[in-house]
Parts: structure tokens; C-alpha cells; sequence
């Protein structure tokens, strides 16, 4: 058995900031299919009792640890490894304010709206207008951050970049419009996220894909 083992699913970003992180740090590991879509595995109680509580996936288990939310696993991961760590107090805070920013504001309506356009029967046009208003807001912030030095925390990557990057490497088919396309430099750091060692898509990554109807 491998010394982690992360449960995740092809199509989750949550999922891949994980799944990238644990490449990355070169660790031994292996994934466990959550299946989300068919079998709906996150809402049953024994993923609730057994995996966790809140119903969601990414899990890193480590032994006797089981962690939950994704901002958590990747600070657990770096000081573990000692790898994308922030380096001072002050660096600590602002790799939480941008996971913070991450979770809420950006992927946390990205995940969604890609989620509503390939997945969902029929999404209502209000609630994708709405979320896709407050995501063209959060890239620009990102734009405008990244125009002014290579990575989130200056001039070498952290988990604040493995979260950001969740789900800007799906297909840009998948959300209706083009992500690096529109933002020069969200394309440029996603390029030097990409050349990092140990980079992989996240299909490559993570089982599930291709996706199935269920
Ligand atoms: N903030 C959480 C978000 C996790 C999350 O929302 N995961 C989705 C899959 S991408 C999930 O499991 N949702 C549960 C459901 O919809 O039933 C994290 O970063 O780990």
C-alpha cells in the first residue's frame, strides 16, 4: 500500500490541488475513486461516518490521518515535506488569505459553474450569469496579482499557487470561454506551474475520466 492515499475523482479540482501537490513533493501515493457522479458515494452515511463528515472529497488519509478540505491538506503536505511552504509568519498569512480567496472566490465559483454547464440537466441562466459575473471579477484580481511577480507569494511557488490553480487546467470547452485566453498573466504563471517537476494534467492524475453519464 502506498504511504497516502487520496480520495478524489477525475473532475474535481478540489481534488487535483491535492492530487498536484502530492506529485509534486514527489510522494508516494495513490488515489481512491469517489464515485461522485453514478453513485453519488459523498452523500452516503458510510462515506459520512467512514471518510468524512462533511460529505466531500478531497481526503488524504496518512495512517491513522484523515484530512479533509483541500487547504488543509496542502498546508499538512508542505510541512510534512518542507516543500511550498510559505517561509515566515507573515508569509503564513498571506498563503492563507489567498487559499481563503481561493476556496471562496475563485474556484469556489468556478467548480460550480463548470459543474452546472457539463454536468447538471438544465442550469438557470440567472445563477450562471450570477456566478460567472463574480468569477471574471476574481480573475482580474488574479491577473492583476501575477502581472507583478512570477508566482502568488513572490518568486517561488507555494500551496497558495497549488490552490489557485484547481481548475484552470480543465479544458476551456468546459467552461464557455477561454481562462489563460483572456488573462496574460494567469497564462504565463499557469506555464510555470505546468514545467514544475512532477506536474500532470488532472485526467492523467485522477480516475474518472473520461466522464460517463450516469
Ligand atoms: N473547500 C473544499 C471543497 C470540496 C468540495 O466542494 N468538493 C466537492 C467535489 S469537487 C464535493 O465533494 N462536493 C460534495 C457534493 O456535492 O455532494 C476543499 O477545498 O476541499
Amino acid at each position: 500500500m502506498a504511504e497516502y492515499q487520496l480520495h478524489c475523482f477525475a473532475q474535481s479540482g478540489n481534488s487535483y490541488r491535492a492530487a498536484l501537490m502530492l506529485n509534486l513533493i514527489g510522494a508516494d501515493w495513490e488515489p481512491v475513486f469517489v464515485d461522485f457522479f453514478a453513485a453519488g458515494v459523498q452523500r452516503t452515511p458510510e462515506f459520512r461516518t467512514d471518510v468524512n463528515e462533511m460529505g466531500e472529497a478531497p481526503v488524504l488519509v496518512h495512517g491513522a490521518k484523515k484530512l479533509s478540505q483541500s487547504g488543509v491538506i496542502l498546508t499538512y503536505l508542505a510541512d510534512r515535506s518542507g516543500k511550498f511552504q510559505p517561509e515566515n509568519y507573515d508569509e503564513q498569512l498571506e498563503c492563507l488569505r489567498w487559499l481563503l480567496f481561493d476556496n471562496q472566490k475563485l474556484n469556489g465559483y468556478l467548480g460550480p459553474y463548470r459543474f452546472l454547464k457539463n454536468f447538471a440537466p438544465k442550469p438557470d441562466p440567472g445563477g450562471m450569469a450570477f456566478l460567472k459575473g463574480r468569477i471574471d471579477n476574481s480573475l482580474a484580481i488574479l491577473d492583476k496579482r501575477l502581472a507583478k511577480a512570477p508566482f502568488m507569494l513572490g518568486g517561488r511557488p507555494t500551496i497558495a499557487d497549488i490552490s489557485l490553480v484547481g481548475y484552470l487546467y480543465y479544458p476551456a470547452e468546459e467552461f464557455g470561454f477561454d481562462i489563460a485566453g483572456d488573462h496574460p498573466a494567469i497564462a504565463s504563471w499557469l506555464g510555470r506551474i505546468k514545467a514544475l517537476p512532477g506536474w500532470a494534467h488532472p485526467y492523467d492524475l485522477m480516475p474518472g475520466h473520461p466522464f460517463k453519464r450516469p
